[in-house]
């Protein structure tokens, strides 16, 4: 391992520019320790930093690079598109183009508009809940994260998660008030609420696999029963699928567990890397949004045509068959090999995953909600992480975060992978 002392010199410098030296807080590590690799470029499965070391990557920058860095055909369709001007704040046909296919792809889709990011997404699709349903209020899960709008920093998932920030100052009491945050996949938590409050409730937000407080798949019957309850009363089930969205499957979760939403978020993957998220739905709500319907929402930068051609490049490679058995059979190699590591070490861990994400938590478990992910050993989590930096593997730096197995990983990669981490646990 070289040094890393222009990753040091570098981020010492950001932190004199931005808060914390990063524009996101679970970059900074707050979580593990040490400085933060400056990352200068990514190739494949491999991020480079700025001192020349060389990483497996399984961060995927948060879930989006599932072809790995600098896919060809995504660099070849982002320059064309680059060469061709920016931005025009006009339609274009490429943003058709992608909305078509969303709709092709997502079950729950019969209308979708293109925003910036993931929280823009999560925050107009409460928007058009609360305006179509006339009702405030909105149920979310602990150690679910669905970007940083007011209403969801409550018991929210990753860096605020990380970081142990209750909330957030800055959030209106009220507007704090209106959010309920109940146990994931507890559905007598949710029809409580539902008697004690029935008929105040705009939405019900899910990951329908939360990723942000680590991988937790959904339990049998939790999805479902979000369904009929949110049926039952009217409320709309908006499943948050910027992570899970094209990377459980080509249909998402939705289709995976077979889940008609009323709305859904996308993010993530439908941008390639670059800054484009969405939302979409049924066509009796998504016609309320303005300029067809009263509804406010927009964007300066919404349906950028040169992230729309990463997001439509990066699709059209996902839609070729056999991606993703290649992603299963590449994950469930991985898990294997990972629990016999820890349990050779006898090292307590679970590992939860459903396809190509994966959390490997360091509890006995099972963990199946944010209570049971906090008993998670974060000292032991750290060193994992540390060792795994030392052998060039590169982890989201933090527990209650997923790891994300690319296209671009190959066998060689992922037997590289268990050999550093029979390594590190038996340390
Ligand atoms: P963005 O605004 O960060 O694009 O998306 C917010 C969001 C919404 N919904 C889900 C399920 C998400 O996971 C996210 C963002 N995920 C985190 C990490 N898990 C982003 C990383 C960061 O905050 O830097």
């Amino acid at each position: 391992m070289t040094s890393t002392a222009n990753s040091e010199r570098i981020f010492q410098a950001a932190r004199q520019l931005m808060p914390g030296g990063v524009n996101s807080p679970v970059r900074a590590w707050g979580a593990v320790g040490g400085s933060p690799r400056v990352i200068a470029q990514g190739k494949g499965a491999r991020v480079y930093d700025v001192d020349g070391n060389s990483y497996l990557d399984y961060m995927a920058s948060w879930g989006p690079l599932i072809l790995g860095h600098a896919y060809p055909q995504v660099v070849a369709a982002v320059s064309r598109a680059a060469a061709l001007g920016a931005s025009f704040g006009a339609p274009t046909p490429g943003e058709v183009e992608l909305a078509q296919v969303l709709l092709g792809a997502v079950p729950g889709l019969e209308m979708v508009r293109l925003v910036s990011s993931g929280t823009e997404a999560c925050m107009s699709a409460l928007r058009l809940a609360r305006g179509a349903t006339g009702r405030d209020r909105v149920i979310k899960f602990d150690g679910c994260y669905h970007g940083h709008a007011d209403s969801f920093l409550v018991a929210a998932g990753s860096g605020v998660l990380t970081h142990a920030i209750p909330g957030s100052p800055g959030v209106p009491q009220p507007i704090a008030d209106l959010t309920l945050s109940l146990p994931y996949n507890d559905l007598d938590a949710v029809r409580r609420a539902f008697k004690d409050h029935s008929g105040e409730f705009a939405a019900v937000m899910v990951e329908p696999v939360a990723g942000n407080m680590g991988v937790v798949p959904p339990q049998p019957g939790f999805l479902e029963g979000l369904r009929q309850i949110c049926t039952e009363s009217g409320t709309l089930l908006i499943l948050d699928e910027v992570i899970t969205g094209f990377r459980v499957g080509w249909g998402g979760a939705q289709a995976l567990y077979g889940i008609k939403p009323d709305l859904t978020c996308l993010g993530k993957i439908v941008g390639g890397g670059l800054p484009l998220a969405a939302y979409g739905g049924r066509r009796d709500l998504m016609s309320q949004m303005a300029p067809e319907g009263p509804i406010y929402q927009a964007g300066t930068l919404s349906g950028n045509p040169v992230a729309v051609a990463a997001g439509l490049a990066t699709l059209a490679a996902l839609e070729q068959p056999g991606v993703y058995e290649d992603l299963e059979e590449k994950g469930a190699w991985l898990e294997n090999e990972l629990t016999r590591a820890a349990a050779k070490a006898k090292v307590p861990v679970t590992l939860n995953r459903v396809g190509s994400m994966m959390t490997l938590f360091f509890t006995a478990g099972p963990v199946t909600n944010l209570e049971e992910a906090k008993k998670s050993d974060l000292k032991r989590f750290s060193r994992f992480f540390q060792g795994m930096l030392a052998e060039g593997i590169y982890l989201p730096p933090s527990q209650f975060e997923a790891f994300f197995i690319s296209l671009a990983h190959t066998p060689k990669d992922l037997e590289f992978t268990a050999a550093a981490a029979r390594r590190v646990l038996a340390l």
